[in-house]
């Protein structure tokens, strides 16, 4: 017996998230005993070099001492009180500082409870209950945003999850992504009725695909004209595009925000936060309750602040940006010596292969992706040691402990691996 076929025995699947289980690329998937820098070392004896980093938090690497040594430090003094703690204080200052549309944080321990949590407040602050969401952006697994999902739910090709009551669902709308027309049609017909909108500002679970120019201008001035509050879904861009996430990046200002992965440095962190007079409302100040009993776990504040102290290193994302474009331009110029058609998209340190030609810039253009090429590309990649998203549809991280000889070392396993697609 293999350790899937041991594991398969007493986990729903063998894993404890979907996409692991390699059901949308085949084969077993491998188990991990320990990563350091921009490698995994499977029990399989090999190492891998890892464009995964555990779907986005690991942006300084696996393992940095200096976030292993503050979790230790942290350890050393207790794993959880149930009390508050100056580390939460901390970490929710520097978010504040990075991402100026912030007032006031919330910490939760997921992606999913942050993005429940923010709608939930989105719903009271307003009186309303529509939401938006866009079709092949995933904000969790919560009941009202599992709905023409992206990532998992995309790949298995579940838009809409069984289990979630119909009449919850019809309260979520679902928009084309970048389609501006259609969003400031459904706005401007809808948007009294309408609590919130929720996007990722740029999408990265369709694979990534970033917004065109002026959709999120024009998607927030149609929400704002109606009263409908604005949530960006920076759990996979915080703190990954740039030191303020997306929102700065691209200079605006969401009502609410949601992170996730990489203020958690590879611990279960997630927040939400927005504007000091929403953030109000929340219990204990306000009547919209919201609780957990691990929320800024002293271990993950401790991570969270190890790693964005290492990412306000001088030029961490100016690096992280330019080996990223070096990886992209050089799988797509691989890609085309070998004849197969690949589009590449790339926001800083996250991007994306699609198999297919020309512009991926709408969902329906994501799907024209070819994913049985792209698992046989993943397949013969992780056979040459290099380890991406076991699904055609998820995007690829890059971290600051991809230098150039794991680069050179990608796009010379990766020559092969394109070769073998056409032999
Ligand atoms: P979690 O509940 O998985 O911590 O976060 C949900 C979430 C929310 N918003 C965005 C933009 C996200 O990307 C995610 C989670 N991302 C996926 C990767 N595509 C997590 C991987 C997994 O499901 O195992």
């Amino acid at each position: 017996m293999n350790e899937f076929e041991r594991a398969r025995k007493v986990l729903a699947g063998g894993v404890n998230s979907p996409v692991r289980a390699f059901g949308a690329v085949g084969g077993d998937p491998i188990f991990i005993e320990r990563a350091e820098g921009a490698y995994l070392y499977g029990s399989d004896a090999k190492r891998y070099l890892d464009y995964v980093g555990s779907w986005g938090p690991m942006v300084a690497g696996h393992a940095h001492p200096k976030v292993v040594e503050a979790v230790q430090e942290a350890a050393a003094r207790g794993l959880s009180f149930g009390a508050p703690t100056e580390l939460e204080t901390r970490l929710a200052e520097v978010v504040i500082e990075r991402a100026p549309s912030i007032e006031r944080l919330r910490f939760v321990n997921s992606g999913t409870e942050a993005t429940m949590s923010a709608l939930r407040l989105a719903r009271a602050a307003t009186g309303r209950e529509l939401i938006v969401k866009f079709e092949g952006c995933y904000h969790g697994h919560s009941d009202s945003l599992l709905v023409a999902a992206g990532s998992g739910a995309l790949t298995f090709g579940m838009p809409t999850s069984p289990g979630v009551p119909a009449a919850l669902a019809h309260l979520t709308l679902v928009l084309p992504y970048n389609d501006l027309e259609a969003a400031a049609q459904l706005l401007g017909e809808r948007g009294g009725d309408i609590a919130a909108v929720i996007v990722e500002p740029v999408a990265g679970n369709m694979g990534c695909v970033p917004p065109e120019p002026g959709f999120l201008e024009g998607l927030m001035a149609a929400a704002r004209s109606k009263g409908t509050l604005v949530i960006f879904d920076e759990v996979m861009t915080g703190f990954r595009v740039g030191p303020g996430g997306a929102q700065r990046l691209y200079g605006l200002v969401p009502d609410l925000t949601t992170f996730g992965k990489v203020i958690g440095g590879g611990l279960p962190v997630a927040a939400f936060g927005g504007r000091a007079g929403l953030m109000a409302q929340l219990a204990p100040e306000g009547p919209v309750y919201q609780a957990g009993t691990l929320s800024g776990n002293p271990l993950g504040m401790a991570a969270g602040l190890a790693t964005l102290e290492l990412t306000a290193e001088p030029g961490f994302y100016r690096r992280l940006d330019e080996t990223t474009q070096k990886l992209a331009e050089g799988l797509q110029a691989a890609a085309h010596e070998a004849g197969v058609a690949l589009t590449v998209n790339r926001v800083c340190g996250m991007f994306s292969l699609f198999f297919a030609e020309g512009e991926v810039r709408r969902f329906h253009e994501v799907k024209r992706s070819d994913a049985k090429l792209y698992a046989r590309w993943f397949h013969a990649m992780l056979e040459a040691g290099v380890h991406f998203a076991p699904s055609a549809f998820e995007t690829a991280f890059v971290s600051s402990a991809h230098g150039e000889k794991e680069i050179d070392a990608t796009l010379s396993v990766a020559r092969n691996a394109f070769a073998s697609l056409i032999a």
